[in-house]
């Protein structure tokens, strides 16, 4: 290549990926008997859940029959859905919705509890496929990202769609989700198109699109747009995206300030310079787990100890894969009443060993009030620092020394607790 000469930039292809029913769908995972059928999320936590267990105690839950699910018009209170399936959008049902005013549109959807833990595992699956096939992504929530295309293998062929297929077919196979995906020139446009094909569609916005595809749809579907503006739009007689842009900018900017005015022309025109922000670096890393049933540190020892095991090499392992070595060691339990407790220890070295992970995670659980029975247990290396040979895995293991940290409360390091289980950790 000439010196001085780069070759041409290649034109700007956004994506925005969004999964399908995320909630629901991450349930149908444990329960695909349920595929198909109206099924809603929300309300309380998990008691209706645990009832169906022990009901059918033993039982893989692949193998509960439908029959046995609590249905919607059981359901007396004030909670809200969080998300319905597709079929169960076809009774009028969805987010935000009382459970029940749902009840009366679709009375035998199924109702499961939400579960926050195992939502956000898949979310940390699905976005891991994506950074592994295209590094530039932007997280966005539990559901959804931004990802730039520009100069990923495939992300110009097809406007994108070559690309956008492969990473839906990676992210259903790593994980059994679904998800659509909208790809255009810019965030604003990629937002809006990830919507046009749901479920598990892609759409391709082209520039020369913008009045076909984008100027019938309502002002409200500008991501930016809330009620109340989309409410003095209306006012103004202003229903569409391409009513917008037929407004002249000055009187705009007249009607809604300098720069809430000069931004909704741009949008109406889909203008939007705003680049795909990759994640900052990491505070910390962790892992969690949340067990089948509340586990005691004497009586499910050896379970708990393989559990708090296999964390502590998880941990490891991301950490490694990442770069990074940590010096900030902590646990986090979370009691049956849900409390929820955490502890943890400085080094004076940074560590990326499991090994070296897992005693001091163990002296930070020996600190906590390991009677009572507990449903998670997590780990979490902080303080982070790029990977050396010194932090390595193996490395550094015979000069350790441990600081307490200056924030923990020293007098609740029960001994009690410690003459209890002597040696678990
Ligand atoms: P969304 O992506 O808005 O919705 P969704 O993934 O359920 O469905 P879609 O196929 O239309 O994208 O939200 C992602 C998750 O966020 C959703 O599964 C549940 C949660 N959520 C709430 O808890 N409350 C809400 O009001 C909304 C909109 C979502
Ligand atoms: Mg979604
Ligand atoms: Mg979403």
């Amino acid at each position: 290549m000439l010196q001085g000469v780069s070759p041409p930039a290649l034109p700007r292809r956004i994506a925005h990926l969004d999964m399908d029913a995320f909630y629901a769908s991450v349930e149908l995972l444990r329960y695909p008997q349920l595929k198909g059928l109206p099924v809603v999320i929300g309300g309380a936590r998990r008691r209706a859940d645990d009832a169906l267990l022990q009901a059918h105690a033993g039982l893989p839950l692949s193998e509960i029959p439908v029959a046995a699910f609590p249905r919607l018009k059981e359901y007396t209170g004030r909670g809200v859905i969080t998300t319905a399936t597709y079929a169960a959008r076809a009774f009028g049902v969805g987010s935000a919705m009382g459970l029940m005013k749902a009840a009366r549109l679709c009375p035998d959807a199924i109702l499961l509890p939400v579960d926050f833990d195992e939502y956000r595992r898949y979310s940390r699956r699905f976005k891991q496929v994506i950074t592994e096939i295209a590094p530039v992504m932007e997280d966005r929530g539990v559901d959804e990202v931004y990802i730039d295309f520009t100069d990923v293998p495939g992300g110009q062929r097809e406007g994108g769609r070559v690309l956008a297929r492969l990473i839906q077919k990676s992210i259903f196979d790593a994980t059994g989700l679904t998800c659509s995906i909208g790809v255009a020139p810019n965030k604003l446009l990629a937002k809006m198109a990830s919507e046009f094909r749901k479920p598990n569609g892609i759409a391709i916005v082209q520039p020369e699109d913008l009045q076909t595809l984008i100027w019938p749809l309502p002002c409200r579907k500008i991501n930016g747009v809330g009620p109340k503006t989309a409410a003095r739009l209306a006012a103004l007689g202003i229903e569409t995206i391409g009513q917008l842009a037929a407004c002249e900018r000055a009187w705009l900017v007249e009607q809604f300030g300098a720069s809430h005015g000069a931004w909704l022309f741009d949008a109406a025109w889909g203008r939007d310079d705003r680049p795909v922000v990759t994640e900052s670096e990491p505070v910390s890393i962790s892992r969690e787990t949340t067990f089948e049933r509340d586990l005691h540190a004497v009586r499910d020892r050896e379970a708990l100890g393989a559990i708090f095991t296999r964390l502590c090499e998880q941990v490891a392992e991301d950490l490694v894969r990442k770069g990074y070595a940590g010096r900030t060691i902590g646990v986090k339990l979370r009691y049956a009443d849900f409390r929820r407790v955490t502890r943890e220890t400085t080094l004076e070295h940074a560590t990326a060993d499991a090994a070296h992970i897992r005693r001091v995670a163990g002296l930070c659980l020996k600190r906590l009030d390991l009677t009572q029975r507990f449903r998670l247990l997590g780990v979490r290396v902080g303080s982070l620092q790029p990977l050396t040979a010194t932090s390595a895995p193996g490395a550094g293991r015979i000069s350790e020394t441990i600081r307490p940290d200056p924030g923990v409360n020293r007098s609740d390091a029960a001994p009690k607790t410690e003459a209890i289980t002597p040696s678990l950790f």
